[in-house]
């Protein structure tokens, strides 16, 4: 059955591939899985209709069938135990490709939206001026970490993962803060996750929503536009 996934009408990043169903379109790149998409508008979103697939009245959702998901890191979850190419089979090694997600998004991700929506709410408050330096060091408190643990490897443990292609994506966050190319590893980590024939499709699936122009020759396929 092809899932149908929801995805923002008109993205403010201006199809960027930095709004959370990237992820999820990746994920589902990855596994060689078509889907729908159905664009929402921010008002959508807010309606009923919308708040029973998502009580947060967020986007992405992910229809397949009789089931209903939200959250994108428990939809990409969904994906990578449904389909071969996410997980690794060895059970310890899959054990430890879910801890990346769950570090991904409970670790590194809170500190790099925390900056994110200062820059985008806080600029006019007298005190931003001092609360981004902080918040920025909190941001690179963590970027040290990973970066020690990544050392020169290609990705978090050994293959690729769900829990790369999610730190991928919480790290592309950082785009235009100039911070994650103070460190030069975990910049390569990022462009070696961008490099990705499915990360790819995935980016121009999303682009063509803000540009109008549909890629030719993608595994997915939109359900509405
Ligand atoms: N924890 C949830 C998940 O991981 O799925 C969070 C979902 C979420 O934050 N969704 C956002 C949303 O629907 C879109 S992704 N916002 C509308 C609302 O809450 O009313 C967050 C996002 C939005 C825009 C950019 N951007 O333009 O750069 C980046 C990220």
């Amino acid at each position: 059955m092809t899932p149908t996934i929801t995805a923002f009408e008109r993205s403010p990043d201006r199809g960027k591939g930095l709004a959370r169903d990237m992820r999820v379109r990746w994920a589902l790149e990855e596994v060689g899985q078509p889907y729908g998409v159905r664009l929402v508008s921010f008002a959508a979103m807010k309606e009923p209709a919308h708040r029973a697939l998502h009580p947060f009245g967020q986007i992405p959702t992910y229809e397949e069938g009789d089931l209903v998901l939200f959250e994108s890191g428990a939809i990409v979850f969904h994906i990578a135990e449904r389909h071969a190419g996410l997980f690794p089979d060895d059970a310890n090694a899959r054990a430890r490709a879910v801890t990346w997600m769950f570090a991904a998004l409970n670790t590194v991700e809170p500190p790099i939206v925390e900056r994110a929506s200062a820059t985008l709410v806080e600029r006019d408050h007298a005190w931003y001026e001092e609360r981004l330096p902080i918040l920025d060091g909190r941001v690179r408190h963590r970027l040290d970490e990973l970066s020690s643990r990544l050392g020169d490897a290609d990705w978090l443990d050994d293959a690729f993962s769900a829990g790369d292609l999610l730190m991928v994506t919480v790290l592309r966050r950082l785009n235009g803060s100039g911070i994650l190319e103070e460190y030069p590893t975990l910049s390569a980590y990022v462009a070696r996750g961008e490099a990705r024939p499915a990360y790819q499709r995935a980016f121009d699936a999303q682009l063509a929503v803000f540009t109008g122009n549909p890629p030719a020759g993608r595994s997915s396929h939109p359900a509405s536009r």
